[in-house]
């Protein structure tokens, strides 16, 4: 049995800063840790083995995962969410959709064998309607498509939430911690200004962080707006393997594998 044995509590990494993690313990109180000696990096959703020390607890132990949502290019990885069961992306009217990174959320869930859901967020604006429209073929595909005003009603969203271990993803001023907020009431995520976002190109949210569900069990992570979402990690044959079956023939799938090998190295 290692020297820690006795005296470990398990928790729930809800924060995360460099290499310094907040840990809710199943317990029940809230720990600062780091993870001392280790090459690994951890997200929101994992799971781990804390030691107490006097001014807060030191990672010992990260339990397997079941699902990491990640991206990646050339040279580095960034960690999003750990143990996902679900991806909700998250696009709006009034803030250019890049349409590629979309796409690569999609192959990013379904790699991890996580479901997607579109979520078309702000359908109090007027041009709410010709946005569904155009986001039409997603449900086509097979994809939950789930239109909310995260400053009105989001009671549409509540059952795909429940019970289930989702991460919040899409490009800066979709309103991800606008929608967090309102599923949540009292979490009181950061919210910024749209025009802030697309001019000075800040983001509001800058680290993840997990909220629990009342349920007891779902979790949400938000996460900081994002431009690129490299592909790096997949091999061109999982890449391919998660483009739904309806959307490309077999014989359409072999010649589309270098448009795949871009989804892989591009954003
Ligand atoms: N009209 C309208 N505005 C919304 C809605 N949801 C969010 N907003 C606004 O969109 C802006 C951006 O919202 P945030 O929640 O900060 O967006 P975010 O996606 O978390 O942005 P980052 O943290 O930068 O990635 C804010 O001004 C919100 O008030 C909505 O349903 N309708
Ligand atoms: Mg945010």
């Amino acid at each position: 049995m290692p020297p820690h044995a006795s005296a470990t509590a398990h928790g729930l990494v809800v924060a995360t800063h460099r290499r310094h993690y907040v840990v809710d313990l199943d317990a029940g109180d809230t720990l600062e840790c780091v993870l001392k000696g280790r090459s690994t990096t951890l997200a929101c959703g994992d799971r781990v083995e804390v030691a107490r020390e006097s001014s807060g607890g030191v990672i010992v132990a990260v339990a397997p995962r079941r699902s990491l949502l990640y991206r990646s290019d050339a040279f580095k990885e960034k960690l999003i969410a750990a143990n996902v069961t679900q991806v909700l992306g998250i696009i709006a009217p009034d803030v250019p959709v890049d349409e590629h990174l979309l796409n690569r959320w999609i192959i990013a869930a379904e790699t991890q064998r996580c479901r997607f859901v579109l979520v078309l967020n702000k359908s109090d604006l007027p041009a709410s309607d010709r946005f569904a429209e155009r986001f039409a073929a997603y449900a086509a595909l097979g994809y939950a498509v789930v239109r909310v005003s995260a400053l009105g009603d989001v009671t549409n969203l509540l059952p795909w939430v429940r019970a289930r271990h989702t991460v919040v993803i899409g490009q800066s001023g979709m309103g991800k911690s606008t929608l967090i907020n309102a599923l949540l009431p009292g979490v009181n995520a950061a919210i910024g200004e749209l025009s802030d976002a697309l001019r000075s190109g800040r983001h509001t949210t800058t680290s993840t962080a997990l909220y629990r569900l009342p349920d007891g069990y779902g979790w949400i992570v938000d996460s900081p707006g994002m431009k690129v979402f490299g592909l790096a990690h997949c091999a061109p044959a999982a890449i391919a393997d998660s483009i739904p079956a309806r959307s490309i023939d077999r014989k359409s799938r072999s010649h589309s594998l270098p448009a795949i090998h871009r989804y892989r190295w591009q954003g």
